[in-house]
């Protein structure tokens, strides 16, 4: 019997360097005499998970550092050579990245399938495990609940003697599930019994899992019963203190009959749901509660309308990670005596929908979607603005995936005071220039005068750099790499616009400093690259990338790196995030020096990066339409909106909607029920739309009978029906999708709104077509200043349509073709670069 091994096992030194590797420790000598044996054991594994054999290893992006610590400890405890450990942190790393999140139990099970196979199969067997109903669902997901669901399903099977022990003896279904189902008894049974149980489970799934529970509760039903207490128990769970053919005889006895029809008799789908409402929430006094959960135990749902009803608003109104809905829905239902159908009935006027349209009077239609939508609310001091929670949780995304992507490029998160003297702002006014009416000042505390006034941060290079200048002494000090997480106010005196112009806004700002040029120009283009991954990843929406000119830098930096993004509705470009590499003007300034290692002095190089606050306007402005948002999949506070259309006093769509939400939440999607009684659900069907959830999922009366759902798209209103066992996997793969068409449909909007211009006469007409200009230039000073007040001529004299100058928005890095002898559009001379005009926020 010679089956192939493309893991550990087949390296020729693999025992004499992995021969006390960790992840034998519960070998005791069985793998060595049993290779050619355990390698086809293994092989017999694969076609039960559907997975063929391969070699091809795919890349994994960077680890992020919190990441790479932990992988590179449980790599260090199981294995022992240095080549295998990386082979593991990369798995690892890989696991991490599609399934969210790390549990140490899969660092076991990898360990174990690393031996046998390689790196790409380990994985497709993972992914398997994790996605398949069959194996683990959800197991490797971050939050532990699918695991610990299945322990309070497995609580629920116990006699209630033994229950009721485990109880006083503090033991939670927790741990006996962590140890025997999501790590597979790896840590726990001898590989010689291992081997069996593997077996076992790679050919029956987590039935087997189920049944194995049971053998052991019927095998140790005494001495668990006689147990001490909570670590003598423990070691029970453990196997430590148990002779192996008693163990042989579990996993053996779990294949019995009897178990095999104990749960074959039961929908481990619905005891789930179940066990979740129990394990996560206590038991209710409620009796009319407590008699549909043991019904629901024994799967027999009797469907009677209201206490249906009224058992998921109490059950569910609880669950964590909602937008509040079911919140408000169960204090809608306190108020009403007779339950939620009979709630205080909502104006149907009260629709409060978008009615400006996006094409015809965009500033109108913005406000709308913003205040109706609950982005926004507006406060007594112009310019300053509520974030309600439903605009907050998207800048918590795109705050998560900017401060990992910071922190993967080696910076850290400090906070300096929001104060800065009126010395240090102006230690340097130059830099100041343009700037100083914006800076808010505070001159009084009470009724007394401050004895110097104090400005409030409109950024934070004057408080930090007298700090670097501190801190930053040897060429060891370097880099030193900040970032900060903060408000800054800015007093414009400009129209105001909810997040793309306000004077208080949220942003992070990374400031760093370096030995050489080149390495801080590697910051700014790093930070430039993790901005553009978060608009077009997160937000789906598409940059352009480019060179500030020199008259639209900041006037402290070298040079200033843009990402642009055209706003179609309105034909204006918008600044959607900065990088500047600041060489050593501000080292110069507040004297931040460094002794190389010749033991010269030298002055710092330094970059700066901002992202704000206005992304979550760009992001609505580009994707909303005239029912108001269109949430991108990734950032959506709900990603899927259950609503049941009810029949007359039927709550069983209401309640395949819950059990459905629960599914979904299983899958880490973000899933809600609207189960309001006041409204209907066309009501309801409009609410979610101008809320812009990115899903909404119908269970009606035909659905039930057929077991189906119908799921509509809030993108482009199509729709199709689902079977209702398939929805998480349907739902997943929708979700990705949508991300994609609304990328791919805000870069075809935005490919078409840039006129690629060779001559002036052709600027007014395309800018009037809500156009952007590309065109060759000159890149002069001059003509910049020249070509503003021409644009601006036109805006104020017979060309009425326009508003606003043109500006340059960025020399973009993708440069079209320029042929030699290519002349400036405006002024003819030599053209240098192809330049990005438009006019703008
Ligand atoms: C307003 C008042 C005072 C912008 C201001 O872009 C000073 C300033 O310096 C000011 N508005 N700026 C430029 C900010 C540069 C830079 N700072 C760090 C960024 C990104 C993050």
């Amino acid at each position: 019997m010679s089956s192939r091994c493309t893991g550990f096992l087949s390296q020729p030194s693999f025992w004499q360097e992995e021969g006390d590797a960790p992840i034998l420790k519960f070998d005791f000598g069985w793998l060595a005499s049993h290779t050619d044996e355990a390698i086809a054991r293994a092989n017999a594994w694969l076609p039960h998970v559907g997975v063929e054999p391969s070699r091809v290893d795919a890349d994994t992006k960077p680890l992020s550092s919190e990441g790479a610590r932990i992988f590179r400890a449980d790599a260090n405890r199981t294995f022992r050579s240095e080549p295998n450990r990386l082979v593991c942190i990369k798995l690892l790393s890989f696991s991490q990245q599609k399934f969210g999140d790390y549990q140490q139990s899969l660092g076991y099970v990898a360990g174990l399938l690393l031996l046998f196979f390689d790196p790409a199969t380990c994985f497709k067997v993972l992914t398997v495990l994790n996605d398949s109903p069959k194996y683990l669902p959800g197991y490797w997901r971050g939050e532990a609940t699918a695991c610990a669901v299945d322990g309070y399903v497995c609580e629920g099977l116990l006699k209630p003697h033994l229950r009721a022990r485990l109880k006083e003896l503090g033991l939670l279904p927790e741990t006996f599930v962590q140890k025997w189902f999501a790590g597979i008894c790896i840590h726990h049974l001898p590989y010689s019994i291992l081997f069996d149980f593997l077996d076992r489970f790679f050919q029956h799934g987590n039935s087997y899992l189920f049944q194995f529970f049971l053998s052991f509760f019927d095998t140790f039903e005494d001495e668990i019963m006689r147990a001490a207490n909570n670590p003598e128990a423990n070691m029970l769970i453990r196997f430590e203190s148990a002779p192996e053919d008693r163990l042989r005889q579990v996993v053996e006895e779990a294949s019995a009959q009897r178990y095999v029809a104990t749960i074959q008799s039961l929908d481990v789908h619905k005891c789930r749901i179940s066990a979740f409402q129990d394990g996560g929430f206590g038991a209710s006094e409620d009796r009319d509660v407590s008699q549909l959960e043991v019904s629901a135990k024994m799967n027999l749902f009797t469907l009677s309308g209201r206490s249906v009803s009224r058992y998921c608003r109490i059950r569910f109104a609880k669950c964590p990670a909602g937008s509040g809905i079911a919140r408000r829905c169960s204090s809608e239902a306190k108020g009403s005596k007779g339950g939620p159908t009979s709630g205080p009935r909502a104006n149907p006027k009260d629709t409060k929908g978008v009615s400006a349209s996006k094409a015809t009077d965009f500033a109108t239609w913005y406000t709308q979607v913003i205040t109706r939508g609950e982005m926004i609310e507006y406060h007594d001091i112009s310019g300053c603005y509520v974030l309600r929670p439903w605009s907050f949780f998207i800048w918590e995304e795109i705050s998560r995936m900017l401060d990992a992507g910071i922190k993967d490029l080696g910076v850290q998160n400090a906070y300096f005071p929001c104060f800065v003297s009126q010395e240090m702002l102006e230690v340097e006014k130059s830099h100041l220039e343009g700037f100083a009416p914006e800076v808010a000042w505070v001159t009084r505390s009470g009724e007394s005068q401050l004895a110097k006034p104090i400005a409030l941060r409109p950024t934070s290079e004057t408080i930090m750099y007298p700090f670097f200048a501190k801190w930053i002494r040897s060429h060891r000090d370097l880099p030193l790499k900040l970032n900060q997480w903060a408000n800054v106010v800015r007093w414009e005196f400009r129209q105001p616009t909810p997040f793309l112009r306000t004077r208080e806004f949220l942003w992070q700002e990374g400031h760093t400093a370096h030995a050489t040029a080149e390495e801080a120009q590697e910051m700014v283009d790093a930070a430039l690259e993790l901005y553009e991954r978060t608009y077009t990843e997160l937000l789906a929406v598409p940059v352009l990338k480019g060179m500030k000119s020199e008259e639209e830098k900041f006037a402290g930096s070298l040079h200033s790196q843009t990402l642009e993004v055209f706003i179609p509705a309105t034909g204006r470009g918008i600044q959607a995030a900065t990088s500047h590499h600041l060489g050593q003007k501000f080292a110069e300034m507040f004297g931040i020096h460094f002794e190389d290692d010749s033991g010269r002095r030298q002055l710092v190089h330094q970059s700066s990066w901002g992202m704000t606050t206005r992304s979550l306007g760009i992001m609505i402005m580009v994707h909303g339409d005239d029912k108001g948002l269109v949430l991108p999949p990734r950032v959506a506070p709900v990603q899927v909106v259950l609503i049941p259309i009810a029949s007359k006093g039927d709550a069983a769509g209401e309640f395949k909607c819950w059990q459905l939400m629960e599914e979904l939440k299983l899958h880490g999607i973000r899933a809600e029920v609207d189960a309001r009684g006041n409204y209907t659900p066309g009501w309801k069907f409009n609410w979610w739309e101008l809320k812009g959830v990115p899903l909404r999922v119908e269970v009606g009366p035909r659905d039930l009978d057929r077991g189906t759902c119908r799921v509509v798209r809030r993108l482009d209103g199509s729709k199709k029906d689902v079977e209702q066992s398939q929805l998480a996997a349907i739902v997943r793969d929708d979700l990705k999708d949508i991300h994609a068409a609304m990328l791919r449909k805000a870069t075809e909007e935005r490919d078409a709104g840039i006129a690629k211009v060779m001559d002036w006469s052709e600027v007014v007409p395309m800018l009037k077509q809500k156009k952007l200009i590309l065109a060759p230039w000159c890149e002069t000073a001059a003509s910049e200043l020249l070509i503003r007040r021409r644009t601006k001529e036109a805006e104020d004299g017979k060309e009425a349509a326009l508003t606003g100058a043109m500006k340059s928005l960025c020399l973009p890095f993708d440069q079209p073709p320029l042929p030699s002898g290519t002349k400036c559009f405006f002024t003819g001379e030599p053209a240098r670069r192809w330049c990005l005009f438009g006019r703008s926020y």
